[in-house]
């Protein structure tokens, strides 16, 4: 009997060991998976983001449900109506691919809980409410990793269909819903989303989370979430639009419509972590598809905030909304394409940067490259001359592209930088500085001053 309970203590004790340890193993792997997943993800500073689903059938953006205050039965008329024959997914990737970006963030669940996917959780997706009998998701998913560019899902959390989404938000108090859902089984069926997400389209870099600001108070069972997702896919960042500092489990940080630091949206009120940063901006007004926006932020404005967020550290997700017939407009492709154009020819100074050892500036900002090689790209500045902190170990100016040597005064104020001329369509003057081995005095004897 005592040997019975010996052994039977060792198995036990053995058992604990071998989970201790089979856990161990997983999480050494999910470090290493997330340190290459993050540096990869901050190298790439450029994303397409896609706003899709049945809001795009009205047109009026992503949000018409609530803003129209549409009941559920009649926003699901827009599902019948929901045809994207035209949908390309070899053309949106090669869009992407034309505009610079290293990877793109498609909508797989809106506000509105319709799943662009035919997931088997329920019947409010693309193949049980549709005509359209195919999976926008795999398609893109396929041809994204047949072209080396990585896929993200957008996922919101806040879900204006789903019965167990209860209590109600801030927001889908017009959708229509009985009083009394279950919220944890709302959040199981959050899970099995995420994992037909997270099983059945190959790799993915990640999943963007938002809506949670709609119930800030709830128990979100975030640390269940998050461990699922890094136990399905150790190299999946997570991210979440909730408006606040980071949550653990998270791996990057975004901000809606604002560049980290700048907070002119108003509402990304959180400071910024350490994570990678990721700013997300519209081309007109909208996310979703809005045929009578036609706003448009020019090609040289979104090269502007491509390099005020690679100065600020930060990747730059820029959207799309695509027609409810699955194509891209023209004013957004022929914007995308001007900035993959600039990015030809300037992408050493963004891809694979950080923020440079400038702060942003009103005039521009400063990136650096791995190798130590700084970039000041100069936005709006009118003036010959640009007086920089007194950066100790600079060698040298350049002129990027050109290579032509430009003055350098090192004074003890700072150094003055004679700039090149600006050509009338440039959206940005950039000048190499190489660094010295040695810091540099701060005296024209030190050989810096060059005419
Ligand atoms: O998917 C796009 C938008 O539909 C979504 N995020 C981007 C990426 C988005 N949802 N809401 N918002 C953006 C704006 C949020 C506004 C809020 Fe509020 C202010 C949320 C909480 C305070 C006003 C009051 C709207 C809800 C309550």
């Amino acid at each position: 009997m005592k040997l019975f309970r010996k052994v039977f203590r060792f198995a036990f004790v053995l058992m604990l060991a071998c989970t201790g340890a089979a856990q161990a193993a997983n999480d050494d792997a999910r470090t290493h998976a997330q340190a290459d997943a993050v540096q990869w993800f901050q190298d790439a500073r450029f994303g397409l983001f896609i706003h899709w689903g049945v809001y795009s059938v009205p047109g009026r953006g992503e949000w018409v449900m609530e803003n129209e205050k549409i009941p559920i039965a009649e926003y699901e008329k827009f599902a019948t109506r929901f045809n994207p024959e035209k949908f390309d997914a070899k053309a949106i990737v090669d869009l992407a691919k034309r505009a610079g970006m290293k990877y793109i963030t498609i909508t797989s669940k809106h506000h509105d809980g319709f799943a662009m996917w035919p997931t088997k959780q329920s019947r409010w997706n693309i193949a049980d409410a549709t005509k359209f009998k195919r999976d926008p998701l795999k398609e893109l998913a396929d041809e994204a990793h047949r072209q080396g560019i990585k896929l993200f899902f957008y996922y919101s959390q806040l879900d204006w269909h789903h019965p167990d989404f209860s209590p109600l938000g801030k927001t889908g108090q017009a959708a229509g819903r009985k009083a009394g859902g279950d919220f944890n089984r709302y959040l199981d069926y959050m899970d099995a989303q995420l994992t037909e997400l997270l099983t059945n389209y190959g790799e993915i870099g990640g999943i963007w989370f938002d809506g949670m600001w709609d119930k800030p108070d709830a128990d979100w069972r975030l640390g269940r979430t998050y461990d699922l997702i890094h136990r399905l896919q150790p190299s999946a960042l997570v991210g979440s639009n909730h408006h606040k500092a980071p949550y653990p489990g998270e791996d990057f940080q975004m901000f809606e419509k604002d560049l980290p630091g700048a907070n002119t949206a108003g509402f990304n009120t959180a400071h910024i972590s350490r994570l990678p940063l990721e700013a997300c901006d519209t081309i007109n007004g909208a996310w979703g598809y809005n045929a009578k926006d036609h706003s448009y932020k020019s090609s040289k404005e979104l090269i502007h905030f491509l390099v005020r967020a690679a100065g600020a550290g930060s990747n730059f997700l820029l959207n799309i909304g695509p027609t409810p017939e699955g194509t891209v407009q023209p004013e957004f492709v022929e914007r995308l394409e001007q900035v993959g154009r600039w990015l030809q020819t300037n992408g050493a100074s963004i891809y694979g940067t950080r923020a440079g050892p400038v702060p942003p500036r009103s005039w521009g900002v400063t990136t650096e490259a791995k190798d130590g090689t700084v970039y000041v790209h100069v936005l709006e500045w009118q003036d010959e001359y640009l007086l920089l902190p007194p950066l100790q170990d600079i060698a040298s100016a350049s002129a990027f592209g050109s290579g032509e040597t430009l003055e350098l005064r090192r004074l003890p104020e700072g150094l003055i930088v004679k700039l090149p001329k600006a050509s009338a369509d440039q959206s940005d003057r950039i000048v190499v500085l190489k660094r010295s081995a040695q810091p540099v005095a701060a005296s024209s004897e030190a050989g810096a001053h060059q005419d």
